[in-house]
């Protein structure tokens, strides 16, 4: 990373210019008050807590009025949407997250909601954590809670269905089976609502309105929110949220891991009217495509044709990232390339909105790659710790283990 790109890292994405207008936000609806209140009553009857962060943005997601009260409780923290997380930096030894959390002795578990194999492995701690009172105890409260939109109730059907195999015809009896209600946008559950899902001890899971700080610290932590998700759009304007995401993908150099498909694309336009490679696929009787599938290609080659804009941007930039106002310059130059790559009419008046909606959707269904927006704390001494390792790695590869079959070559006892 450069010295300027450090530096603007530092004084925070958020804080740039263009982030500076668009009037002020705010973040907090009033319903999320009185939900707030609801759900601090309810906690303290909770015998264990699952919350809820987006895996995207593992601390910024935390709800920090809530926090107190949480580390007081039997709590399980589940990093929701890992499909759309970096596995990287998720699981790498030195950066990951859950190494993080380990280390504050905090019970977190990476899941994806829809994939009943990682809800199970969450389920497992649960009840490893509950063992104790699960014994003593006729019913048990576990909640759910979390900020907006990060998946607590797309959780709770899964859990409930996890249940309903495993208890049949027995919890539901009496209660039909229920789901709870799950959407793309911010704010879908209003109330707390209890699903069954263990018999004898009764266990009860609630769902719960998902809720955000009355104030957000900074500007940078409301961005990331937004981009994952958790505040409505309008909130903060398409347009500045589409404006941060460029910002972070060429803070990062993100654009230029997408050299390769610009070169795929470059000789695919070059060999367009020279085609002479053979293809076994090109053996196969012709057959009319299934229906949909020219939808999946037509997103395919969006996806391409923007990742490709981006490229060339970033790669022909001679500015100064460093710069603010070059790097707003370039911003700039991409929403002109972009409005291209994602066919949106030119003299379209709300051209701009458009863009940065398609290009939103495009980051937040993961197709422009798996993404972790916050970074870990205290990553000097995990990243150090890393190289450490590495360098000691490195020494037995490229020194001790050629020394040590020389050794053995020629008969010398050597032992490491
Ligand atoms: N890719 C992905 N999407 C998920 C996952 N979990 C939930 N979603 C999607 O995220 C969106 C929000 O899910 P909800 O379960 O409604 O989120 P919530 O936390 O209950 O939201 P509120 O009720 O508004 O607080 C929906 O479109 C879900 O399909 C996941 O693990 N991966
Ligand atoms: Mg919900």
């Amino acid at each position: 990373m450069g010295r300027g790109v450090a530096r603007i890292m530092k004084k925070g994405l958020g804080e740039m210019g263009f982030n500076k207008g668009g009037g002020t936000i705010n973040w907090f609806p009033g319903h999320m008050a009185a939900a707030t209140r609801a759900i601090r009553d309810r906690l303290k009857l909770a015998d264990l807590v699952i919350e809820v962060r987006d895996a995207r943005i593992p601390l910024s997601s935390a709800n920090q009025d809530l926090q107190p009260m949480l580390t007081g409780k039997r709590r399980v923290i589940a990093l929701n949407k890992r499909d759309l997380a970096n596995p990287n930096i998720m699981h790498v030894l030195g950066s990951k997250w859950t190494h993080y959390f380990d280390t504050y002795k905090q019970d977190c578990v990476p899941i994806n909601a829809h994939s009943k194999s990682s809800v199970m492995k969450l389920l497992e701690l649960v009840e490893f954590k509950l063992k104790e009172v699960i014994s003593r105890e006729p019913t048990l409260l576990v909640m759910v809670v979390g900020v907006p939109n990060v998946g607590k109730s797309a959780l709770i059907n899964s859990i409930h269905q996890i249940a309903s195999s495993r208890f049949p015809g027995k919890m539901f009896i009496w209660e039909k089976m229920k789901r709870a209600r799950v959407g793309p946008l911010p704010g879908v559950t209003q109330d707390i609502a209890g699903y069954k899902i263990a018999h004898q001890p009764s266990i009860y899971v609630l769902d719960t309105p998902g809720v955000l700080v009355p104030s957000i610290p900074d500007i940078e932590t409301g961005l990331k929110l937004a981009l994952a998700g958790s505040v409505k759009d309008s909130v903060v304007g398409e347009e500045r949220i589409a404006q941060y995401l460029l910002a972070v993908l060429n803070t990062r150099s993100t654009p230029l891991h997408w050299k390769h498909l610009n070169n795929r694309k470059m000789e695919g336009l070059n060999k367009s009217d020279d085609r002479h490679e053979y293809n076994l696929k090109d053996l196969l009787p012709k057959r009319r495509k299934p229906p949909g599938d020219s939808a999946v290609h037509y997103i395919e080659d969006l996806v391409t044709e923007v990742q490709c804009a981006l490229y060339t941007t970033l790669s022909e930039f001679h500015g100064n990232l460093e710069d603010e106002s070059d790097m707003e310059c370039l911003i700039e130059q991409q929403f002109e390339v972009l409005q291209k790559a994602l066919k949106i009419p030119h003299k379209a008046s709300e051209a701009r909105t458009m863009v940065s909606k398609k290009f939103l959707t495009l980051f937040r269904t993961g197709k422009l790659g798996p993404f972790i927006l916050d970074d870990v704390p205290g990553k000097g001494v995990f990243a150090l710790r890393c190289d450490i390792g590495f360098a000691v790695h490195l020494v037995f590869i490229l020194f001790l283990k050629p020394l040590q079959m020389l050794c053995l070559i020629y008969g010398t006892k050597f032992a490491i």
